[in-house]
Formats: structure tokens, sequence, C-alpha cells
């Protein structure tokens, strides 16, 4: 027995909880940063350059974070609530700092205790890294849903990687994209908190074999195996001005204490260390593909990781409180799967619930395929994740025996229900045909899971009646559309602070949480005095995406120009080459004194390649071509400009989404998935030009026809046509197309790189283009002059853009959360235990 400590707890158990709740004062804040500067962190001078008091600041707010932390857990804790795990191999957080100071409501006073030294905010929060665990829009998702979670009260705990490096940095070279490393940790992250007290093993390698038990019933287990320790560093997820404080928690490698005996007697110490080195390899980069370019080891070892680590840490906290009883497991449980990234969650849940808790095969599998639920993010079928047999043969062997006899089982219920129809069984099989035989992650995840949903209508229709539609035939209650959103307090509130004032002065503040309430700015959309305060917020933010522009690029920029924005990943779905043809198109006509043609435009055009994807990264240098000529021209410097900004990233877009008039998000009908850049920007008053793909539909049915540029082909008319698609005949009856394209084959723009748009050129004309390019030419051609006419009647357009920020109120993460919550998670909220 412990001794009693003065407190009457257990010695060895006492739960050290703060004295009084910290001062929120500018005073008190002013005091804990002079402190962490100089006694923490051992500065004397402020600078400028350096990162000292951007850390101390953070150290400040992030005590005022750690006892909501603490009290939210307890809250959870004490009451056994049902939780979701969000397991993703992606958190694209960006900074830290002003989100969590509006959500503690302490940027009055981090703005006055800074200014106490002479220092501004803005320039402070500058100093942070954004934290890039992720490529884009899933990534990105993942973080502003740990936002509205917190915010709704909701405990919800994310599981993800701590990559040591980051999305890549994008330089450009001669109009080259160049890949640098992004060595965020290199200045240390302050957020973060190590929990090596909550590490865990995990295996690799090794072989599956089977023993008998003390009882003589017949197991198997995973012997032999090479394994790698997991520790976890949290971080902590504020909700909105609601005490409510989260948990990101995310996962690194390290080598484990044990050495390979044999080389250690060998006389190999140094060689055995060494080789530890390998296990530390796992979470050293994130890898750079928006669409997946499968088949790495490396990348499976990631996924497993995350996934083994995670399940692991889930289940000493399930025995911490319930101890073998795994009854009530599926009740008090949810883990949503970003993708098939983290799928083999469903097998190594059946392994540890098999092989280390003895559960039978039926009570492990009513368990898991009750637990896990499926998020869709695309359907390109080459983004559809398959892993090689041989691969798991080697690396995970056990798991590979649970998939085959999921599998099995699997096949068995088909074969029940339409006997003898091999085909389907063919088509479903979780193992594909043919000499190299894969595992196809996304039917592993659809079979293990009760909820398989896309991220918006058309997508998850699609997903029903193509993809996914022999599934959706034998389980249609499984399925559902959960649409995407972004949070309104990163993407509107801290973004936009002229926007949000403007707003709270007129419908007032409730619409961080109750974005629908922005619909009451409509009344005002035509008021000639709101429109002039809409419009002077606007021109700031334009004057100071111009900065940001001239910063990286040494390009000037007018803000009295129509800024036209394409930013997001380069992929040929995505089609920036359609942007660029309209472009060339602009510069021609003007070469040509068109009249229509004088709108003042600035083409502003950011996103990263794969460093692998040979066509995106020419589309890059074909951009930046058409831009130096454009740029060059002394005669069109105040009509148009061509720009690509570049190493796009959420801090850029921070300031970008703020300052576009006008958003391009022009895919080829069907392949857009959702798209969350769109949402942003409509929040933040841009207006669409849009083909009728992803959330776009949904964008255009809230703001209306007459408030959105609708153009190209629809998903029906795009298969329709594909068999006869010729794009050579549409160049060739359209003079305007016609010469775009015979401009580009002239060498005017690459005068000196003989060839740079042979690829590009061919991927247009060729009659299997997938993206069907050259067939939304002249409709992108048409909604474009629309835009002009419109953008020249500045009332007219001044009340489309309030229309489209009134109307945004549904692409909140918290109506997403919110529906997820009413129909898959089904969590209670939380209220944290009283200071
Ligand atoms: C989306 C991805 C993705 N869909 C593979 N799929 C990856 C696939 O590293 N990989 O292997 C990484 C990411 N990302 C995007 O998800 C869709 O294209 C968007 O339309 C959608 O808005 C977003 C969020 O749902």
């Amino acid at each position: 027995n412990a001794p009693e400590s003065e407190t009457g707890l257990s010695a060895d158990h006492i739960e050290l909880l703060h004295a009084p709740a910290l001062d929120m004062s500018a005073d008190a804040l002013l005091r804990d940063l002079t402190h962490y500067f100089g006694r923490t962190l051992g500065r004397r001078t402020i600078s400028k350059q350096q990162p000292y008091v951007y850390q101390a600041l953070t150290y400040a707010v992030r005590d005022r974070l750690m006892e909501r932390w603490n009290r939210t857990n307890i809250a959870v804790e004490r009451a056994d609530m049902r939780r979701t795990c969000y397991m993703s191999l992606e958190f694209l957080m960006g900074r830290l700092l002003t989100n969590s100071l509006i959500s503690l409501d302490l940027k009055g006073p981090a703005v006055e205790a800074l200014n106490r030294l002479g220092l501004r905010l803005e320039d402070v929060a500058e100093r942070e890294h954004d934290a890039g665990l992720g490529n884009g829009g899933l990534g990105r998702l993942a973080a502003c849903f740990l936002d509205s979670c917190a915010t709704l009260q909701l405990p919800v705990i994310g599981y993800g990687i701590r990559y040591q490096y980051g999305m890549f940095h994008q330089r450009i070279e001669n109009g080259y994209q160049v890949e640098e490393p992004d060595p965020w940790l290199r200045v240390e992250f302050p957020w973060e908190i190590e929990r090596i007290e909550l590490s865990q093993t995990v295996r690799f390698g090794g072989h599956s074999e089977a023993y008998a038990d003390h009882e003589g019933k017949q197991r198997r287990r995973w012997v032999h195996t090479h394994d790698v320790l997991a520790i976890p560093y949290d971080v902590p997820i504020p909700g909105y001005r609601n005490d409510v404080v989260n948990t990101l928690r995310l996962w690194s490698a390290a080598a484990t204490d044990e050495f390979d005996l044999d080389e250690f007697n060998a006389g190999d110490y140094a060689d055995a260390v060494a080789a530890k080195n390998e296990a530390e390899n796992i979470t050293m980069v994130l890898y750079p593909n928006a669409a997946t370019e499968s088949g790495q080891e490396l990348r499976l070892r990631q996924q497993y990781f995350l996934v083994s680590a995670s399940l692991q840490d889930i289940m000493r906290d399930w025995r911490q409180r319930h101890g073998d009883d795994y009854s009530g497991f599926a009740e008090k449980l949810c883990v949503q799967l970003n993708d098939t990234h983290p799928a083999l969650a469903v097998p190594e849940l059946m392994r540890l619930l098999m092989d280390h808790c003895y559960l039978s095969w039926n009570e492990a599998w009513e368990i898991t395929s009750q637990t896990m639920a499926y998020t869709n993010h695309t359907l390109l079928p080459e983004a559809l994740e398959q892993w090689p047999v041989a691969m798991f043969e080697t690396l995970l062997p056990r798991l590979l025996e649970i998939i085959y006899e999921i599998n099995a089982r699997f096949i068995q219920e088909i074969s029940a229900q339409w006997p003898g129809d091999n085909a389907r069984i063919e088509r479903m099989s979780l193992i594909s045909p043919g000499p190299h035989k894969m595992v196809r992650m996304a039917y592993l995840s659809i079979v293990g899971s009760f909820s398989i949903n896309g991220v918006a209508q058309l997508h998850s229709y699609l997903l029903q009646k193509g993809l996914f539609q022999d599934f959706a035939e034998l389980w249609p209650e499984r399925f559902n559309n959960k649409t995407n959103g972004v949070t309104p307090r990163r993407w509107l509130a801290a973004c936009n602070p002229g926007l949000s004032d403007l707003i709270s002065s007129q419908i007032g503040t409730e619409w961080t949480t109750d974005l629908p309430q922005l619909a009451g700015l409509a009344e005002v959309a035509e008021d000639p005095d709101f429109q002039q305060r809409w419009r002077n917020v606007r021109a700031e933010n334009k004057q100071r995406l111009a900065k940001l522009i001239e910063t990286r690029t040494g390009l000037t920029i007018s803000p009295a120009m129509l800024f036209d924005v394409q930013v997001k990943r380069i992929h040929e779905y995505k089609r920036q080459l359609l942007n660029l043809l309209h472009a060339v198109y602009l510069y021609d006509r003007n070469q040509r004194g068109q009249h229509d043609a004088q709108l003042p435009r600035a083409i502003i055009i950011g996103g990263k390649a794969a460093p692998g994807y040979v066509m995106a990264k020419n589309i890059i240098k074909a951009i930046n071509n058409v831009a130096k000529v454009i740029n060059s021209d002394r005669r069109l410097h105040d009509k148009l400009r061509l720009i690509f900004l570049p190493d796009y990233n959420v801090s850029a877009m921070e300031v970008i989404c703020t300052a576009a008039d006008l958003s391009e998000q022009i895919s080829t009908a069907g392949k857009e998935a959702s798209g969350t850049g769109n949402m942003k920007f409509m929040m933040n008053g841009a207006i669409t030009i849009g083909t009728l793909d992803g959330a776009n539909v949904e964008i255009r049915e809230a703001v209306g026809d007459e408030n959105f540029f609708l153009f190209g082909l629809t998903v029906e008319q795009i298969e329709a046509q594909r068999a006869t698609y010729n794009p050579q005949e549409i160049i060739a009856s359209d003079a305007d197309f016609a010469r775009v394209i015979s401009l580009l084959e002239s060498g005017h723009f690459n005068r000196f790189e003989p060839g740079v748009f042979d690829s590009i050129l061919h991927a247009i004309r060729d009659p299997h283009d997938p993206w069907m390019t050259a067939a939304d030419f002249r409709s992108f051609i048409d909604a474009q002059e629309r835009v002009a006419k419109s953008y020249s009647q500045r009332d007219l357009w001044t009340a489309m853009s309030i229309r489209n920020t009134a109307a945004s109120g549904t692409f909140s993460t918290d109506r997403t959360i919110k529906n997820y919550n009413d129909d898959i998670w089904r969590l209670d909220t939380v209220t944290p235990l009283a200071p």
C-alpha cells in the first residue's frame, strides 16, 4: 500500500491539477512571454527575423490551453464517453498561433502585449512555419474537421504521423518547378507535447505461426519481427471560446532499445546500433502525391505504423477502463478512415482482438465492422490504392492471413446471394486476379465498415452508380453522403479580419459558430453604403495579395484589375491547361486590339506538382513561359498579367482567398470529388466560374445561377461524347481556338526552348484525352466574357460578391461534422470540468 500523501490521495496516483486558472489579460500574457523569452529560451534581444518572440508567446498561450485540455480530458474520461478517432495520413494544419488566440479570445490581449514591446501580432505570427503535413484538400479537410469537432464539443481525437519533412517547398527556376525539403521541425515546434510514456511497439516482417495456448486452444502469433517504437506527440486543438481542447496525436518512429544480439556478439556493436536508423525512416517524409502513385514499400510501412500504433493506443486506453471486457467496444468507439490510406485498421483491429485479446473470429469481426467507417475522396481509378500481395507476405504476413480470411468469408456471402455469379465474385474480391495479385484497399475498407461516404452529393451519387456499384447493391444502407466544408474560424474570421468586422457590424457576431446566419447579408447586397464598405475591405485585401505576389515573383499588379485565381494541386483533371488556353486567347485578342478583351485582368495560378508527375510539371513550365511573354509586353502592363505564384500552401491561401474576385473551379465534370478551395473563395466573396462538378453543384444551387458563371459539359454529356470526341475538328472549326493552338505551336512562347509545349499540345489534340479539355474551350471563353461584362458593372459585381458570402453558410465544417455525428458517430457533447 502506497503511503498517504498530504492531499490524502494515494502517492502512486496523484492527479496534479492546476492551481487557480491563468490570467487572460495582456499584463499576464506579457509577463509570461517575457519569462519564457528570457528564462526558458535564454534570449536577451528581440529581432524581427528570429522566431523566439513567437515561441515565447506560444508557450504563454499553450499554458492557457493546457488547463482546458486537462479539464476536457477528465470530463470525457469520467463519463466514459463514446469517442471518434479520425485516422488520417495527413493533417494539413498550417499555422496555429492566430487560430489559438482567437479560440481563447486572447487576440486583443496578445496584440496589446506585443504593442508594448513595439511589435505587431501579424509580424510575430509570420515567424511560425506552416505545419505542412498534408498534400492538399484531403489533409486540410482533416484539419478543418478537428476545429469543428472541438467547437461542437465532440470528443474526437485525430491520429496521424509526425513527419520530419512535410510537404516540399516549391521554387521556380527558369519556369520549372524545383522541390526543396521542408525541415519544419528544425526550429522547435512549440505546440507539441512529447508523451514518451504512451509509446507503442509496431512490428514488421517475421512470420505467422500456429501454437496451442495453455488450454490447448489453437491460436496464431506473429514472431521474429523487426520492431519499431512509436512515440506520440500531442497537439492541442482548441474549440471556439468553449474551453474544449481536443487532441491531435502524431506518431514518430524510433528504434527500439533491443539490439540484434547475433551482430552484437560478433563484435559489430556500432553496426547493430546504426541499423536502428532504419526505423526512423518510417516517419521521415510525407509522400507528395495528390493522387497516388503507389507501390512504395515505405509508404505501406507508414500506413501500418500509423494504424497499429493508434489502435494499440486505443486498446491500452480501453483496458484501463474496461479490463478484458470488449463487448461494449463498438458502442464506445468509432474509427473514421480518411480515405483508404489507413484501411489496414480493419485487419489490424482483427489481429489485436484475436491474437492479443483472444476473441473469436466472429466476436472480433462484429466489433471491427461496427467500429470502422470509411470516407472515399476520389473517383479517379488511378488513385485507388492497391498493394502487391507479395509486399504483404514479407512485410505484414499476419495481416495478409487475416485479409485472406475476410475475403473468403465475404466471397461466401456473395455466392449465397448470387449463386454461380463468378464474374461478380471476381469483380468484388478483395484480391485482384492476375499474375501480380494486389490487395484492393477500397474494397477492404467497404467490407470492414458500417458506413461508407463520399464528400459531395454528386460524388456520392457517382460512387454508388459507378465505382462501388456492386457494393451499393449488396449493402445500400451503408452508403451515404457528407458534403465537405471549411472552418469559418480560419477561413473567414482569422484570415479576413476586415470583412469579418464588416459582417459583424451588420448581422452580429454569432455567424462564427452559426454560419447560415450569413444569409442576413443578402438584405444589404444592393445597399450602396454597405457595398462601398465591402469594396473598401476587398481593395485592402487585394493590396495585400499584390504585395505577396511582388515579394515572391517581383511582379507588380494593380488592385484595380480583376483577380482571376486558380490555386490547387496541379493535375490534368483540374485543367489548369484550360485556364492557360484562355490566357493565350486574351493575349492574342489584345495583340489584335480587340476591345472586349480590355478588361484589366490578372490571372493568378498557383499549386505544386507531384515530383514524379511529368505532365503536371510540363504544365507549370508552360504557364511560366506564357507568363513571361505576356508580362514583358509593356503595352499589356495594365491590361493583362499572368502570374504563377510559387510555393502555394495554407498560409498563402489565407491571403489569396480574401482577395480573389473570380474563383476558377474548372475540372472535367465527374472528376473532382468535392473541392474545398471553392468554398473558401465563396465565403470570402469571390464568384465562381465552374463546371457542374463536385461541390460546385451545391455552391451554384445555394447562390443561384445568376451569381455563378456556369460552363462546360455535364457528367452525362462527357460520357456520351467521349466515344466520338474529336478535338482536332473542334479546334479547326473554331477560329479563335485555332489561333490559340497555332500561337502555342509557333514557338512564340518558347523561342529558344523547342519542344517544351509538345506534350501539352499533344494532350489537347488527343481524341483519347480523358479530360476533354477542347470540348469545353468555347463554353469557357463565353463564360469568361460574361465575367468581364459583369465585372465592368461595379455595383452588380459587388452585389454578386455579397450574395456569394451570404449563401456560403452551408459550407461550414460545423454543418459537415453535425452530419457525420447525426448519421455515423452519434457522440454526446462534452462539457469540460469547471476550473
Ligand atoms: C483528394 C486525395 C488524395 N482525393 C491520394 N484524394 C493521396 C489521394 O497521398 N496520396 O496518396 C493524397 C490525397 N485527395 C481530395 O480530397 C479531392 O481531390 C478533393 O476533391 C476533395 O475536396 C478533398 C477532400 O475531400
